[in-house]
This record gives structure tokens, sequence and C-alpha cells, in this order.
């Protein structure tokens, strides 16, 4: 297969041409991060600095300095898309997301220009950062929230951690936001792999809260209709469903060209039943652990998968309360294991 960008360990990765295992942490730019807080507190509307090109791309930058990581993933956010769309998104603090109730059938009267024009700043953003990269060989990570978990904050207006979600009825109204996320996601994935962006990753994060029936209809459909588009456009695409039960049946229906897991399935099992590229699975919560645990997990990981086809990742984003000393630990574990 030929991506518009050659030569990145990740590419080497899915063309079998291994060199080295590559490593990037999913939410590696951010709240662990004493460089990332000191420029929050001094912009309190989380929006704005999603849309500050200055600031977003030296917080993109900021774990690759530390850490020399093998891909940036662009500082954004997935509640970026219905802000665009036209439905107001704050964080609180202490709360997280807060989205105004609306009547969605605004979707239908958002022109692409518009939305294109709101979310340039995160294209400027993705442009200045493969500038700051531009001597590297490193891939620059676009992405988007699956349709399902949009839909799920636009429709619940807050976090569905705490529970408390009933699965929504597959009626007109749903249908119709799902068809116009389809279009809109498409619309900025476009713009962000016009930008520069060499792979997109497919975050579908409260996959695992759907009952098997309702999977095909909210994840697999949707998602497959992405990563089509996806690799038309020549980009690799990674889609992470994360605490689904079957991740090859997942795979087998969407077909991406890379699959993120989680830490609740077992690797082995993921090694035995799929046969493409493997990213991620390590706790997060290991790494508030001492070394010799982190030690043991990360070999463990290293150890199950072959080599050739593994991008180390973390099974979710790296928890806040992280201590940077120990991802700096685990980078130097994961680029010694065989002697790398
Ligand atoms: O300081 C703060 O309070 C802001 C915290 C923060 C940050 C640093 C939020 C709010 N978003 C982000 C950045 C972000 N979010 C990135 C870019 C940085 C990086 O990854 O290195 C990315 C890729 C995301 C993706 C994202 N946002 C997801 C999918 C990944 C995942 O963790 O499951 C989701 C679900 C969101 C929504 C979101 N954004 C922020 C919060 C607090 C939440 C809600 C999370 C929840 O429901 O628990």
């Amino acid at each position: 297969i030929l991506f518009n960008y050659m030569n990145t360990l990740i590419q080497d990765c899915i063309n079998n041409k291994f060199s080295k295992t590559p490593i990037w942490l999913m939410r590696q730019a951010g709240r662990y991060l004493p460089e990332f807080r000191s420029i929050r507190e001094k912009n309190q509307d989380f929006i704005k600095l999603c849309l500050n090109t200055k600031l977003s791309s030296e917080i993109t930058i900021q774990p690759i300095n530390r850490f020399d990581f093998d891909a940036a993933i662009i500082f954004s956010d997935i509640l970026l898309v219905p802000h665009a769309l036209g439905q107001q998104v704050k964080f609180k603090k202490n709360f997280g997301p807060d989205l105004k109730k609306v009547d969605l059938n605004i979707l239908n009267d958002v022109k692409k220009e518009d939305f294109l024009k709101k979310l340039n700043p995160v294209y400027e953003t993705i442009k200045e950062t493969r500038k700051k990269l531009s001597i590297s060989n490193k891939d620059t990570i676009g992405f988007v929230g699956a349709p399902w978990t949009l839909l799920l904050y636009m429709l619940n207006r807050k976090s569905p951690k705490e529970g408390n979600f009933s699965v929504f009825p597959k009626d007109k109204y749903i249908n119709n936001i799902l068809i116009k996320l389809d279009e809109f996601l498409k619309i900025h994935i476009e713009a962000q792999i016009k930008s520069g962006a060499s792979i997109i990753q497919i975050f579908d994060s409260w996959a695992g809260l759907l009952p098997e029936k309702d999977l095909d209809y909210f994840v697999y459909k949707p998602i497959k209709s992405l990563v089509d588009f996806i690799r038309q456009k020549k980009t690799i695409s990674i889609c992470f469903p994360r605490n689904i039960n079957n991740y090859k049946k997942f795979v087998d229906n969407v077909k991406p060209d890379i699959i993120s897991i989680d830490y609740n399935v077992d690797p082995s099992i993921i090694r035995d039943t799929i046969d493409i590229p493997v990213q991620g699975g390590l706790d997060p919560k290991i790494l508030l652990q001492n070394k010799e645990i982190v030690r043991n997990e990360v070999t463990k990981y290293l150890k199950t998968f072959d080599k050739k086809r593994y991008i180390f990742n973390l099974g979710h984003g790296v928890l806040p309360e992280t201590n940077p000393d120990m991802v700096r630990y685990l980078v130097d574990e994961v680029r010694s294991f065989n002697g790398q």
C-alpha cells in the first residue's frame, strides 16, 4: 500500500518493514505535563485554547520535545465538531463537558464553508505542527470522535461516565444526526489530511456501552464509512472502539489499517485472532505504580505481539496524575527492549 507519507516507523509497521517499535501515547499532549498546565492556567476557555493555533501547536510539540515520541497527536478535542455544528460546548472544572440543549435538526442548516471556517485554526495547527516536525520522520495524527461517541455527548449533553443513559431509538431523528455526522466528519477528516495529517485516529470511547445487537447500526457501519473515506485519501486509519467485547468482529466488519485496544482485553487473544497491526493496551493506571511493575507490564505487551506489527501505546489516555518521569521510564524501556 502506498501512503502519502513514507519513512515513519508507523508506515514501516504497516508495510512490514520493521526497524523499531513505534511509541506514542493517547492524551500525550495534556494534563500530566507541567508545561501544559501553565498554558492552561492562563487560558480558561478550553475551546478557545483549541482554536489558538500558536498555543495548540506548541502544546502538540511539548511531549515530542520531552520524550521524542514517534508521532504527534494534534492538540484539539472531539467535541469541537458539535461546537462547529452549532451546539454550544463548555468545559467546566471538576465536571467535564457541558453541552447546550438544542434541537439537533439545526444540523440540516449547517453550511460546509461555515463549518470549515470555524475549525480553520485546527487545520492551521496541523500545518504549523508539520512545519515544526519537517526534518523528523514522525507522523502527525489528526483525529475525530466516532459518530456514536459524538451522538452520545450531543444527546446526553455531558459525559456518560456515571452511567444513566439509555440506548436511543433507531428513529428518523437519530438517523438524520448520524447522516449529518458522517457528512461533516468526512469534511473535517479531509481538511486535516490536506493540512498534513498522515494518520487519522477514530475515537469511539463509548462503544463499550452498547449491547451487541446495536453495534452494527451505531458502530460498525458509521465507522466503516469513515475508514473507507480515509483509505480513498491514501491515509492510514487507526480505530479505537474502547471496551467492546469482540475486537475480531469489529476488525472483520470495519477493516481499519490499525486497531487500538483497551486494557480490559487479553492481548494474547488479540494476537491469536487478529491479523492487522495492533496498537496500545497497557493500562494507564500502571504508570501510577512503581518501575518494576511498569517494566513487567511493558515486557508483557512487547513479548505478546510480533514486534513487526505492534505500535506501543496505552489502553486509554494518560491520566492527569501521571508523573512525567514515569513516562520517561516507559519510553526508555520500550526503546531498550530487544536492544533497539
Ligand atoms: O484541562 C482541561 O480540563 C482539558 C482537558 C482536556 C484535554 C487536554 C480535554 C477535555 N480534552 C483534551 C485534549 C484531547 N482530547 C486530545 C488531544 C491531546 C492528546 O490526545 O494528546 C484528544 C485526542 C482528545 C480526545 C477526546 N476528548 C476523547 C477521546 C479519547 C478518550 O480519552 O476517550 C474524548 C471522549 C473527549 C471528550 C473530552 N474532552 C475533555 C474532557 C474532560 C472530555 C470528556 C471525557 C469524559 O467524558 O470522561
